[in-house]
């Protein structure tokens, strides 16, 4: 007697991934990482990038906030005072780079871009 793995009838095969979806070997790809503003913080506060990535920061408190860079480094970071909507950066250099609101000095945030 053969010891039967149970039953292959009426199993499917699952599809195979499309193959024609390019495989990147290369760098990997500008990504954009997004940021809340919401509830009077940045969330998360604390973020990992790329060089070449974006940070999209998405305003939707009921008070109005700003993200602005501290120091040197973090001077093109400059949105506009917002309570909707969305800016965006995109970091190049990597480097450390601390941010604040305006507004709300306390309300502060890192990017790190490697
Ligand atoms: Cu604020």
């Amino acid at each position: 007697m053969v010891a039967g793995c149970g039953s292959d009838d009426g199993y499917t095969q699952p599809s195979a991934p499309a193959t024609s979806a390019p495989v990147t070997t290369g760098p990997a790809q500008p990504a954009t990482t997004t940021v809340s503003v919401d509830k009077m913080k940045f969330s998360p506060s604390a973020i990992t990038i790329r060089a070449g990535d974006t940070v999209t920061w998405k305003f939707s408190d009921s008070a109005p906030h700003g993200v602005q860079g501290i120091g040197d480094t973090a001077l093109g970071i400059n949105s506009p005072i917002l309570t909707e909507g969305e800016w965006n950066h995109t970091f190049t250099t990597p480097g450390t780079y601390r941010y604040l609101c305006p507004l709300h000095p306390d309300m502060r945030g890192t990017v790190t871009v490697r």
